[in-house]
Parts: C-alpha cells; sequence; structure tokens
C-alpha cells in the first residue's frame, strides 16, 4: 500500500495540544535515537522530518497525518540527552506526560531503542511508565546497520526478555530500510487490530 505523511500540526507548549479526532501513535526515544530519520523513511521523503547528528533537534510534537490509513503518527522530542540543563528536562517531562494522560486517542507508544547500546536506565524507565499507564508499546531497534548481525540478535532477545509479554523488539534502519514493511504492518494494526488478533487477545 502507498502510504503518504503530512505534517499538520506541531506542538510546542502543553497548553497548544488539542483533542485530534483519529488514533495516534507515537515515536518516543532518546536523542539521537533515529525518531525522525524513521518518519522520514517510512515516509520515503528525505526531509519531511527535520533530522541532525547532534542531538536535541526535535524540540515540539510533531504530528503527522498517515494517509489512507488516516492515523497519526506523533514525533517525539528526544530525552535522556546529557547536556540538556533541568529546566528543559522538565518541560520534556511536563509536555509528554500531558500528551500521554490527555490522549485517549493515543493507542501506541512505539519506544525507539539504539541496537548498539545495552538496555539504558532511561529507556527502561519509560518502558516502566508506559505499562504504570496500560500503554501498549511497540519497541524498536534503531540503527541495526551499524550492528553486527550477532550482536543484534543478542540485543533483541535481550529485550524481548525485558519486555515481557509486550513482543519482541523489531531490527530497523533508516538507512537501509530494514524493518520499514514490517513497521508499516505493525502500526497499522495497531491502530485497526484485525478481527483475528482481537479475538486472540
Ligand atoms: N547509520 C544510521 N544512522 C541513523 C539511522 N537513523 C538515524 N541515524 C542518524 O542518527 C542521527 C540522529 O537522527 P534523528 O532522526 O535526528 O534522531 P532523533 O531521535 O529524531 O533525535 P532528536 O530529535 O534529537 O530527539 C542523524 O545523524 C541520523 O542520520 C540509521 O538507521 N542508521
Ligand atoms: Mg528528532
Amino acid at each position: 500500500m502507498n502510504r503518504t505523511l503530512e505534517l499538520v500540526k506541531t506542538v510546542f507548549e502543553p497548553n497548544q495540544l488539542e483533542i485530534l479526532d483519529a488514533p495516534q501513535v507515537a515515536l518516543a526515544g532518546r536523542s539521537n535515537v533515529g525518531k525522525s530519520s524513521l518518519v522520514n523513511c517510512l515516509a520515503g521523503r528525505k526531509s519531511l522530518a527535520r533530522i541532525s547528528s547532534t542531538p536535541g533537534k526535535t524540540r515540539s510534537l510533531n504530528f503527522y497525518l498517515v494517509k489512507p490509513d488516516d492515523f497519526f503518527l506523533v514525533d517525539l522530542p528526544g530525552y535522556g540527552y546529557a547536556k540538556t540543563s533541568k529546566t528543559e528536562r522538565a518541560k520534556w517531562g511536563k509536555l509528554i506526560e500531558r500528551y500521554v494522560t490527555s490522549t485517549r486517542q493515543l493507542t501506541t507508544m512505539a519506544v525507539l531503542l539504539d541496537s548498539r547500546l545495552p538496555p539504558q536506565r532511561i529507556d527502561l524507565e519509560l518502558v516502566a511508565y508506559l505499562r504504570s499507564m496500560g500503554i501498549p508499546l511497540l519497541a524498536v531497534l534503531t540503527k541495526a546497520d551499524k550492528c553486527k548481525q550477532k550482536d543484534l540478535a543478542h540485543r533483541v532477545s535481550e529485550w524481548r526478555d525485558l519486555l515481557g509479554g509486550a513482543g519482541v523488539p523489531l531490527p530497523f534502519s533508516s538507512k537501509t530500510g530494514r524493518g520499514r514493511d514490517k513497521l508499516w504492518n505493525l502500526l497499522a494494526e495497531s491502530v485497526n487490530p484485525s478481527p483475528a488478533s482481537s479475538e486472540a487477545e
């Protein structure tokens, strides 16, 4: 299926959040993990979302409308960048918390994890927070092109054990397109479960 992404809203402050009448999947992860690159990869466009090798590029919540499925993919600012000031960090926390608690249309949080790094405390904290909120998560191991096959397999099983029943993490590379079709299917399925998969629940 040929899908398109269109940026329809950008939010910098909690009071700019509004109710959007469509399911949403948000992309969360540490700064520089590859969230915006993943948006571009899914869109098949080079510069729809701004990317940078300097962490902290995305400062706002960016809402992309996916057609023809009619759901939002939400690119979130990254967390955990060491040089971020305390004030900035607190602002991130508030904005994300407000988004998560006020968005009843949030069907899934895609958690992006760097495939080259062992599980980081801050990622585990996010996973625990999402669990406590009852938000389904979809784990994506980014930058798979930079990881040896053996190390990647190890990382997959490590995260699979940590996540328990929350599914197998998906190796993904915005550079090579690895995992792209599979991710599109998982995203579409999460906002619009097929009858067979909801019966199985
Ligand atoms: N090799 C490789 N590099 C990648 C991949 N995805 C992203 N990058 C690089 O990683 C850097 C950060 O990518 P972004 O997409 O801006 O990361 P982000 O998570 O949106 O970062 P923030 O907006 O700061 O939270 C850029 O230099 C990208 O080119 C990938 O799959 N493979
Ligand atoms: Mg970004």
